[in-house]
């Protein structure tokens, strides 16, 4: 059964793969899974029929037969549980791959994002001074950690998994920030992962979205 995957109409990226459906798209590469996408417009993520599949009303979704999922985490974790490529075999090596799936989302996706609403949607709000300098250097402690534990190592933890796949796409959210550009070891472990044929793949595969418009 080939599933369905939505995404936006016009993501307001206009094609940069840093909206989350970057996340299922390049999973689905990974393990070499054809994908349908159904994209929607904001009105329509918002209508009865795409909040009977995401509550909250976002993409990414996954429609699979009878199965249908929102999260991208879990989304992911559903591929990578379903198909080879994504999770080691060994079950420790699973555990630990899947707890970096969670530091990613958890550990060092919140801080990043709630820079981006200081940076965008408080601009004119009397504190944004003051309140970016402090996000900057909550991310810098987080991405101290995670630089040191990288090491000279390619990827977290052995091989490439979907901890790898969800770390560098929170970590390319830092793009145009120039903080990710202080730890060369983590700027080039989302370049090493930016060159897997499947990441280009799916980034081709969302950017033709933006540029068929
Ligand atoms: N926790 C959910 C998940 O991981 O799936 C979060 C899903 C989510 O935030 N979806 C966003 C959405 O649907 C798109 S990805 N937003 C519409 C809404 O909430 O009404 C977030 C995103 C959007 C745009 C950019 N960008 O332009 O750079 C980057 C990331």
């Amino acid at each position: 059964m080939i599933p369905t995957i939505t995404a936006f109409e016009r993501s307001p990226d206009g094609g940069m793969g840093l909206a989350r459906d970057m996340r299922v798209r390049w999973a689905l590469e990974e393990t070499g899974q054809p994908y349908d996408v159904r994209l929607v417009s904001f009105t329509q993520m918002k209508e009865p029929e795409h909040l009977a599949l995401h509550p909250f009303g976002q993409i990414p979704t996954y429609e699979e037969g009878d199965l249908v999922l929102f999260e991208s985490g879990a989304i992911i974790l559903h591929i990578a549980q379903h198909h080879a490529g994504l999770l080691p075999e060994e079950p420790n090596a699973r555990a630990r791959a899947i707890a970096w799936m969670f530091a990613a989302l958890n550990t060092i996706e919140p801080p990043i994002v709630e820079r981006e609403q200081v940076s965008y949607a408080e601009r004119d709000k009397p504190w944004h001074a003051q309140r970016l300098p402090l996000m900057d250097e909550r991310i810098r402690q987080r991405l101290g950690e995670l630089s040191d534990r990288l090491g000279d190592a390619g990827w977290l933890d052995g091989s490439f998994s979907a901890g790898d796949l969800l770390m560098v796409l929170v970590l390319r959210r830092l793009e145009g920030s120039n903080l990710l550009e202080e730890y060369p070891n983590l700027a080039a472990y989302v370049a090493r992962a930016e060159a897997r044929p499947a990441y280009q793949r799916a980034y081709e595969a969302q950017r033709a979205v933006a540029t068929d418009r």
